[in-house]
């Protein structure tokens, strides 16, 4: 009995580490400041032809409107109306249906830490009108009062965070000045369960939970179990939604990721600013080294973790990472890091989808970082255009659409499952490995010429290099490998070459 107890209780449990994507997808991608519009018809037009799961969106709750328009003023709530600067609830709703329709799901970005900063001040400036005051902590959007806030409850000298080692002030206290909620209290859990079921039953898949670090770990839980399952139009009974939490943990702190592991998965800081420094080889490292990559590095374990190259934050030198993050302004390097950590099977994998901007050091630190997405005069979000070559306008990056990081995305889905195999190195910085016999991919990020002949482990043929082109329809358009009889396959990569590497994977077999 108590035996069949514990198997139900970890079965229901287990839901929120199961990203619930449709069949034989394995990532999600941040369309980062995207319109609800432009999110449905990517879905429509490229996401779901091209096997990816998922996106994560940025937040729905409706928020302060900022000066000049900064990305930040997407995390600074005022209500839990579904109202932002990516669109109206109505956009919203249609995005959802249209993208779970074509099998990509959302997870939506939960701000329930706080509200807006404490210096905000009285008005309507914000995505729907909703009046706020925040000197006097009041919300009537939501509603929320005084009552509903941590003031009386946070001790540091100044209502900040000053002292990360402090788990009561890192959770307790404000982080950047943002008004503290109190998620102890029946009343707020209950307001933001209403707002994340609302989210359940418009369809979405699950919830990335920002600033998860400064919650304490059983609020997180209590508000999850008022939580119901997923819509059943799209998923199956019973499903729980998604749940990965940030925590930024690079060690040396008060708080570590693993409080965190009985809610969900949490985001892995470590993996983006580990890899960025073998692929730069800064600090004496190499790709030889990543033979145990993974929770041999010091990282949680595969099934608690969300890892990602870079995200909205780190690309642009805030919360967690430093000088090795690599970005789509590293553009070469990047699709060595994503391909990597695409062919890897480590992780649920998050990929990054960007926008430009003019980025600015002023001894050492990025003064346009604060920029938000491209927009119109009027302050509206600019649209995605496509090019006729498939990449996008606007001073949208979309490194999802680079063809490389496509291409892996879907030697991800064509190798899910396979183990980690057929390792070789060459003791520097050329490296590869196999995942089965259904994929394999090499590196040569040594300064000089790589010609090897390995063991893939794939079935004898020809295969095309989804990295330097594709197979498209009987041909491979450019580089073409082909695997012997006894699995092996020579292996020419030039170091100055554009993509200093190469991937096969059986679905690209001619
Ligand atoms: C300013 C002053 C403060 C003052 C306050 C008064 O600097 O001294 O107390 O006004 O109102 C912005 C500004 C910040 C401003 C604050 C409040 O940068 O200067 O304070 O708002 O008005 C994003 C940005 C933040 C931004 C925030 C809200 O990164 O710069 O703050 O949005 O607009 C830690 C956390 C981690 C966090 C990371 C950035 O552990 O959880 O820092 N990451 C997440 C998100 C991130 C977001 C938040 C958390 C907050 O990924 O994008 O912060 O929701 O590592
Ligand atoms: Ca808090």
């Amino acid at each position: 009995m108590s035996v069949f107890l514990l198997l139900v209780v970890v079965g229901l449990c287990s839901a929120q580490y199961n990203p619930n994507l449709n069949e034989n997808r394995t990532s999600i991608v941040h369309l980062f400041e995207w319109r609800w519009e432009d999110i449905a018809a990517e879905c429509e037009r490229y996401l779901g032809p091209n096997g990816f799961g998922g996106v994560q969106v940025s937040p729905a709750s409706e928020h302060l409107i900022m000066e000049n328009r900064p990305w930040e003023e997407r995390y600074q709530p005022i209500s839990y109306k579904i109202c932002t600067r990516s669109g109206n609830e109505k956009q919203f709703r249609d995005m959802v249906t249209r993208c779970n329709n074509v099998g990509v799901y959302i997870y939506v970005d939960i701000v329930m830490n706080h509200m807006t900063g404490y210096g905000a001040g009285i008005g309507t400036s914000s995505t729907c009108g909703s009046y706020f005051n925040s000197g006097a902590r009041d919300f009537p959007g939501v509603p929320y009062s005084r009552l509903d806030f941590n003031d009386k409850k946070c001790r540091s000298s100044n209502g900040g965070i000053d002292n990360y080692n402090d788990a009561y002030q890192v959770r307790d206290c404000q982080l950047l000045g943002l008004l503290d909620l109190a998620l102890e209290k029946d009343y707020v859990r209950g307001k933001i369960a209403d707002y994340l079921n609302n989210l359940i039953s418009i369809g979405v898949a699950g919830f990335r939970l920002d600033a998860s670090k400064h919650m304490w770990p059983g609020d997180i839980k209590a508000i999850l179990n008022r939580l119901n399952n997923l819509n059943t139009k799209w998923f199956a009974n019973e499903t729980k939604p998604f749940i990965f939490q940030e925590v930024i943990d690079l060690g040396g702190e008060g708080i570590s990721a693993s409080e965190y592991f009985g809610n969900g998965r949490v985001t892995e800081f470590k993996y983006g600013v580990k890899l960025g420094n073998v692929i730069r080889k800064w600090n004496g490292e190499k790709m030889a080294y990543l033979k145990n990559w993974g929770e041999g590095w010091g990282f949680m374990p595969n099934g608690k973790s969300l890892v990602f190259i870079d995200n909205h934050d780190n690309q642009r030198g805030h919360g967690g990472g430093g000088a090795s993050i690599l970005t789509f302004f590293d553009s070469r390097l990047y699709k060595m890091g994503v391909g990597f950590m695409l062919a890897h099977p480590y992780g649920f994998t998050r990929v990054m989808s960007s926008y430009r901007w003019p980025r600015y050091f002023v001894n050492g630190k990025d003064i346009n970082n604060w920029m938000g997405p491209p927009s119109n005069a009027d302050g509206s979000i600019k649209t995605v255009t496509i090019n006729a070559d498939t990449t996008c306008g606007n001073d949208w990056v979309c490194e999802h659409r680079w063809p490389q990081i496509k291409n892996m995305v879907i030697f991800r889905n064509v190798v899910d499952g396979e183990p980690f195999s057929n390792w070789w190195d060459n003791d520097s910085n050329q490296i590869a490995f196999g995942r089965g016999n259904k994929g394999f991919i090499v590196f040569n990020n040594d300064d000089w010429n790589m010609d090897v002949t390995l063991k893939t482990g794939l079935p004898a043929g020809s295969y095309c290099d989804v990295i330097s082109g594709q197979k498209e329809g009987t041909k491979c358009t450019r580089k073409q490998i082909s695997v012997g009889n006894d699995g092996s396959a020579r292996f020419q990569i030039s170091n100055t070459s554009e993509d200093p590497f190469v991937a096969i994977h059986v679905n690209a077999m001619l």
